[in-house]
């Protein structure tokens, strides 16, 4: 039999014999189906599949916190692993009150608008008084933060602006910051049907449209485009853009009009730009001492992008980095100074090569969500500072303006996310995790998370129910059929809740004694209202389930880009304070941070190539987004497993910076800095620079001791330190290491 199933990474049809999965096919309407699709075929049936609620042993006997991550499990059965669990919330809410439960629960789970661990999760709880919750994401907090009080909502921005057609029909200069990785782009928040990332970017190719990468490695541009590979330091982008940002002032290339009629503090970053200051000129010389590409390409890139159409766009990576607010309001600001912001084709975007639904032209749409309803608590951090929030409770951090007081957690819930993948420093983290009284997590595999809990409830893949799939970026409804029982004794976030719901007295509130096909044809009738309101219908909810996928109809035209903005500032004004692009904000300048003041500067990361650190650790790690999977999701399935190198996950490097180690590709190497170190197998590239490695997320955290972890997880080796004291995000790509053979036995 064949089931159409939707995830993260594309839609698919899978074919189940006897019980077992034995063939995964993309869709018709997928131009480039992505092979993490084949991950399907042994990762869901798989032995690391939970079969049983299981208990932690020192948890159990003795509410042991120490040994957590080390102990043996021990299986219970449901109802009274439930019993378990619901105990332990009430105790928590009645002792400590709601702000000690921290449902951050951060994570991507797995594609479908009902079995959204999160959503399931926070309503679960609000129904009891609400928890602490986590805001912004990894993937974009700095930009979150920074790009509203500058230009626009980061939602509009990542919905709105230019489309790969117009880019290919009006762009003639492309200035790609961290490249347009087409890698990256299998993959989009809530599914995606027609990858057409590498449609749109082979349109601009025939096009003839000049091409520029700068960015550490010359891979992060499929090799086709044959475009220019400008190779500069990681984390030194915005000076590069500085040294741009003084020639187009000192030559008389920055569009003065544009600036005065659009922009607000232009006077300020010209005076920044000048020295007058700080005493330095950010020239070109000035700029290629930090980022390392000559003055005279620098120079030469100004002038190119003053004389063309262009467009300026970054990769979500240069905003996770310390200061990562810099990069982006530079990159705003150096298209302002073009001046081409509004224009087609011109201006600035992020993000090209980050998700396959970013420059897409369809129609966005508000499918109804879950219902997760108002967290009583209305209490929230910075989705990357739970570490400090479970060392330092009481303390309190500043955040866009306000100030924050971390609450004394006490007890953990997570379902759908998996901290073990994606904070930094995990060696911190293990020390941070082992402060709560209980941890609590639902998942369908053993993964590092599972296994760091006290209480662990097996839930079901998404092919062992039903849902649909529907994100707002993509044209496409498509009813997720069931094709698997739940394997073992797993069952739904949902059923999992429902159970600890009657346990707590909040069944009826929670469930509504509906079932979960009534929950899912409920969700289509709220968005068919919602269509309809927008002017077009969507078919009834039996037709569609029936047909099994919809497609809404595409927008006739989309607006340029801020291009009404443009047009006339004063009817189109944007959502900041003075209505226009602000250069310099006088609201952050008053925040009074250091680590992020009132217009876009270069500022010292914690660690960078040529500067501090450098000395002891003299090879920069990035951790970009794997190849054949989403994160750490189906590492342990073989489509994962064929792309490691002697067992590990792979590091690149260039040949020259191995050579000098004495080492050669296949080779086991020790990654290490002062926080960690870890296992890898070795990759050559002679296409990158040769004082940077990259080693990308997802290995799931298997640490021998403190000292070193086994599979090759790049976060035992990160900084967990906020981007700034604005935003607070997540600096994983600020990191130096050194690397050596390894010939110890693991
Ligand atoms: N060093 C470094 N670290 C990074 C990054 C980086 O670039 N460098 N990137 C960061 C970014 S951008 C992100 S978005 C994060 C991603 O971090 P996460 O989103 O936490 O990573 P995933 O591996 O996708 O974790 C999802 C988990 O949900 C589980 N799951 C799947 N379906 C279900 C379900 O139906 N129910 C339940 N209960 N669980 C389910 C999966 O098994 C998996 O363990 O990582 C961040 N970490
Ligand atoms: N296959 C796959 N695709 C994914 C994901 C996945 O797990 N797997 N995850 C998705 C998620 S959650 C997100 S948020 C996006 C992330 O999208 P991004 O954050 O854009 O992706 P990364 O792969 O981390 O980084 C892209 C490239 O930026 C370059 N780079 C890093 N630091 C710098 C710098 O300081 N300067 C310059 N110029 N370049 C730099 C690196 O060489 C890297 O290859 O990807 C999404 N796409
Ligand atoms: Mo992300």
């Amino acid at each position: 039999m064949q089931y159409r199933t939707a995830t993260q990474w594309g839609v698919y049809d899978v074919t189940v014999e006897n019980g077992a999965i034995t063939d995964v096919q993309g869709i018709p309407e997928d131009p480039y189906p992505s092979a993490i699709g084949r991950s399907l075929l042994d990762g869901v049936q798989h032995k690391a599949r939970i079969r049983r609620p299981a208990v932690r042993r020192g948890w159990l006997e003795s509410r042991d916190r120490r040994q957590r991550g080390v102990d043996e499990f021990v299986d219970v059965p449901w109802d009274e692993a439930t019993e378990m669990a619901a105990g332990e919330l009430k105790r928590v809410i009645e002792e400590k009150g709601n702000t000690s439960i921290f449902a951050g629960s951060y994570g991507w789970a797995s594609a479908g608008r009902f079995h959204h661990a999160q959503s399931q999760l926070h309503r679960f709880l609000n129904l009891l008084g609400g928890a602490t919750r986590a805001m912004n994401s990894y993937s974009t907090a700095a930009a979150q933060v920074i790009l509203p009080h500058v230009v626009a909502p980061w939602s509009q921005i990542e919905l709105e602006q230019t489309t790969w057609q117009e880019l290919a029909q009006h762009t003639e200069l492309v200035i790609a910051f961290g490249g347009l990785p087409l890698r990256n782009t299998q993959v989009a928040y809530g599914g995606i049907t027609e990858h057409q990332s590498e449609v749109g970017l082979r349109d601009a190719v025939a096009r003839d449209i000049e091409i520029v990468n700068v960015g550490p490695t010359a891979e992060d541009m499929p090799d086709w485009v044959q475009g220019e590979w400008l190779s500069c330091r990681p984390g030194t982008d915005v000076a590069l853009m500085l040294g741009m940002a003084y020639v187009l002032e000192s030559e008389g290339l920055a569009d003065r009009d544009f600036l005065a009629s659009h922009c607000v503090g232009y006077a300020q970053v010209r005076a920044y730009l000048m020295g007058e200051p700080d005493g330095q000129p950010k020239t070109p010389e000035w700029a290629s001492a930090v980022c390392d590409v000559p003055a005279d390409i620098i120079a030469s890139l100004a002038h190119r992008c003053a004389a063309k159409r262009t467009f300026v766009t970054a990769a979500w990576s240069l905003q996770r980095a310390h200061h990562g607010e810099q990069p982006y309001w530079m990159t705003v600001t150096l298209a302002a100074m073009l001046g081409q912001v509004g224009l087609p084709g011109g201006g600035f975007g992020f993000g090209y090569g980050a998700e396959g639904f970013v420059g897409s032209h369809w129609r966005r749409f508000n499918w109804a969500p879950f219902h997760k309803g108002r967290n009583p608590t209305g209490f929230a951090i910075p989705v990357a500072r739970i570490a400090d929030m479970l060392l330092h409770p009481g303390a309190t951090i500043d955040y866009d303006g306000r100030q924050i007081t971390f609450p004394d957690v006490e007890l953990i819930y997570w379902a759908g996310g998996n901290p073990f993948h994606h904070h930094q420093d995990l060696n911190r983290l293990v020390e941070a995790w082992r402060r709560p009284a209980t941890v609590i997590v639902n998942e369908p595999w053993w993964t590092p998370t599972a296994q760091w809990a006290d209480i662990v409830f097996p839930a079901t893949t998404a092919l062992e129910r039903e849902d649909v799939c529907a994100s707002s970026h993509d044209p496409y409804a498509h009813a997720m059929r069931q094709a698997l029982p739940p394997q073992h004794d797993a069952r739904s976030d949902h059923e999992i809740f429902k159970a600890l719901a009657a346990e707590l007295g909040v069944l009826d509130a929670f469930a509504e004694g509906k079932s979960e096909r009534a929950w899912i044809r409920e969700m289509w009738e709220e968005s068919a209202e919602r269509a309809e309101s927008q002017g077009f219908a969507l078919p009834a909810f039996d037709d569609f389930w029936e047909k099994g996928m919809h497609r809404i109809p595409d927008l006739n035209e989309r607006p340029v880009f801020l291009g009404a903005f443009r047009e006339d500032p004063e009817a189109n004004r944007l959502h900041t304070p003075s209505g226009k692009i602000e250069l310099f904000s006088e609201a952050i300048a008053e925040f009074g941070y250091a680590d992020c003041p009132g217009h876009a500067s270069w500022l010292e990361p914690f660690e960078r190539l040529g500067g501090q650190g450098s000395e002891r650790y003299p090879l920069h790690l990035l951790s970009p987004q794997p190849e054949r999977r989403l994160h750490s999701q189906l590492d342990h399935a073989n489509y994962s497993q064929d792309g490691k190198i002697a067992g590990r996950e792979p590091l690149t490097m260039h040949p020259t910076a191995a050579g000098a180690r004495g080492l050669e590709a296949g080779d086991v190497v020790r990654v290490f800095n002062e926080r960690g170190a870890c296992l890898a197998g070795l990759r050559l590239a002679d296409d990158m620079r040769e004082d940077v490695v990259l080693l990308p997320t997802g290995a799931w955290f298997k640490p021998q001791d403190q000292t070193l972890e086994l599979n090759g997880n790049p976060n035992v080796l990160t900084g967990d330190v906020g981007t700034s004291r604005l935003a607070q995000g997540p600096s994983a790509n600020t990191c130096l290491v050194e690397v050596e053979r390894y010939d110890g036995v693991t």
